[in-house]
């Protein structure tokens, strides 16, 4: 199949077209490079990037022209910066969705997969989560990422258009970017290993998240393709279990052997303290549960630095 990815120069879409790449299909790549980076993509293989705008028709058709499906990851990937620029962010992460499904209605697109968040729950008491929790978007990230889903929905059924829609939880791995204080913290902590600098803790460290490794999502996000189970479908993604900052910290000390100082700060405006995501449905309708344990998935981005390091000497 010819494939669209959005996003697919960043973290999780460069994860996805290597798995893509593998399974035979062409693959084309619409991405702005404001937080992916070209290296991220293989030098060869049937990929074709094109470098512009999801904001931007004129880009838009563009990559779309010839696709079979798309994948839909184009976003900025940060609660902060939809606080801070709400008109913005809404520009990529709601506006350019509305682009690539016009686009995909013209083109007749069989299968279109988006990117949403589990952002949509906010705080909620109620866990493990699931795709029945009532929604309850705290930023303009989330209720962007809300309003992406509901515009899929009115496609899907108008269009008779192939949607599904997965919640991603939170998700580590090679090439997810430390240096923005809003990328992930499995990300920056690691980054904190690598460097000998101090981790800072926003709060007191027993906050949980729900963190799934990025290669177990591309192969969730692959075998989407060709399964019509999911069609219509919301679906969360995670490993349904939870983990704290202190047991990250510790593990990430287990398997470098250093220890790394902390510094604690007051707790973020609107963090939740709390997150595990029930995947249920997933494991069900898809046949596959994500199965990269912590301490494998963080003893992956610990090699992958020390391989970055060694490489650079
Ligand atoms: P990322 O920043 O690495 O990837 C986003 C990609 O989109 C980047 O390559 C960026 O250059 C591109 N992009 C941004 N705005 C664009 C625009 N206007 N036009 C074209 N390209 C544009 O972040 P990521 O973590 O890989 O996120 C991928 C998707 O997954 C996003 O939709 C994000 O909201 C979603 N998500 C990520 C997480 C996570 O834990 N990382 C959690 C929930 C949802
Ligand atoms: C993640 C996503 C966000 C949204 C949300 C949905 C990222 C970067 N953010 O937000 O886009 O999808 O999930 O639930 O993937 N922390 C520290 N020190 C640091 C950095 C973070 O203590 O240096 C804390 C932070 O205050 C929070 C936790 O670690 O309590 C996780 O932070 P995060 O930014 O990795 O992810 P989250 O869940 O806030």
């Amino acid at each position: 199949m010819r494939i669209l990815v959005t996003g697919g120069a960043g973290f999780i879409g460069s994860h996805l077209v290597d798995r893509l790449l593998t399974a035979g299909h062409s693959v084309r790549v619409l991405d702005n490079l404001s937080s992916g980076k070209r290296e991220n993509l293989p030098k060869a293989g049937d990929i074709d990037i094109v470098v512009g705008d999801v904001r931007a028709v004129a880009d838009v058709s563009r990559a779309i022209d010839g696709i079979d499906a798309v994948f839909h990851l184009a976003a900025v990937a940060s609660v902060q910066a939809s606080v801070e620029d709400p008109a913005g962010t809404h520009g990529s992460n709601f506006l350019g969705t509305l682009n690539l499904l016009e686009a995909a209605r013209r083109q007749s697109v069989r299968r279109f997969v988006y990117a949403s968040s589990a952002a949509v729950y906010g705080n909620t008491e109620e866990l493990p989560v699931s795709e029945r929790t009532p929604v309850c978007p705290l930023s303009p990230y989330a209720a962007d990422k809300l309003a992406g889903e509901h515009y899929l929905w009115f496609y899907a059924r108008k269009y008779r258009l192939a949607a599904t829609a997965f919640r991603f939880f939170n998700v580590y791995g090679p090439r997810q970017d430390p240096s923005s204080p809003y990328s992930g913290v499995i990300s920056i902590f690691a980054e904190s290993v690598r460097t000998g600098r101090a981790a800072t803790i926003f709060g007191d460290g027993t906050q949980t998240r729900d963190f799934v490794y990025v290669a177990d999502l591309a192969e969730i996000l692959y075998r989407s393709l060709g399964n019509r189970k999911i069609d219509g479908q919301v679906l969360n993604v995670g490993r349904g279990m939870e983990c704290s900052l202190l047991e990250i910290l510790a593990e990430l000390e287990r398997l470098s052997g250093r220890s790394i100082e902390r510094r604690y700060e007051s707790p973020r405006i609107g963090d939740i303290r709390r997150s595990c995501a029930d995947i249920s449905r997933l494991v069900e309708l898809l046949g596959y549960r994500p199965e990269t344990p912590i301490d494998v998935g963080l003893s992956r981005l610990l090699d992958v630095f020390r391989s970055a390091a060694t490489s650079s000497m």
